[in-house]
């Protein structure tokens, strides 16, 4: 059945994506989906579990859910990464003594085999004074030797309060999502 809808919508010319947003707690993970509702792409029947919501830019429809961030649900992140198409994580720029953890976490959702996703980079909060500049971030997390999968992190950061910059990683993913 899920075949036939699939068939369905390519015929259509509507493709479905599976797209999983991770990050620690307080990120931004919640406030990301929120803004993509809420400005630039059209909004449609979001809710199809409690926390996935379904995106959609020209035809392409992203059904995004997001894990939680606290310590005791990361191993989650594994789990449902590896059945995803794209993941977001989304990085507190405000928050230098974290991002060892976040660099941690990430290390293990790629050390994964089954991980066959490319990786779109949020880094939010930008807005506020003196957060991490996306260089550091890139240059911490050692981005540039991420070769496996396709990435993405612009340049500005972001912040999900405004949905400032957050319309262009979301094309990004649609490139992607158009290519493969
Ligand atoms: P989470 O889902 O990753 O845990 P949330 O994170 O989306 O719930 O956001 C955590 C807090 O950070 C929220 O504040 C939210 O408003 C704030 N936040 C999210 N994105 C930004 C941003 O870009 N800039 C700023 N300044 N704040 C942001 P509260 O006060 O509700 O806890």
């Amino acid at each position: 059945m899920g075949q036939l809808i699939g068939k369905l919508m390519s015929i259509c010319g509507k493709q479905e994506h599976r797209v999983i947003i991770v990050g620690l707690d307080n990120a931004g993970k919640t406030s990301i989906p929120y803004q993509f509702l809420k400005n630039e792409v059209v909004p449609t029947c979001p809710t199809i579990c409690s926390n996935v919501e379904k995106i959609v830019l020209q035809k392409t429809h992203f059904f995004m859910g997001d894990i939680g961030g606290e310590e005791a649900l990361r191993s989650a992140w594994n789990t449902y990464s590896s059945s995803a198409e794209f993941i977001i994580l989304v990085i507190d720029s405000t928050a230098r003594d974290r991002l060892l953890t976040t660099l941690s976490e990430l290390c293990k959702m790629l050390a994964h085999e089954a991980l066959d996703a490319s990786i779109l980079i949020f880094a939010n909060k930008q807005d506020v004074k003196d957060s991490m500049t996306t260089v550091e971030i890139s240059q911490f997390l050692t981005l540039s030797a991420m070769k496996d999968h396709p990435w993405h992190m612009s340049h500005q950061g972001c912040c999900a309060l405004t949905g400032e910059r957050l319309p262009a990683g979301l094309q990004c993913m649609q490139s992607w999502a158009t290519v493969n």
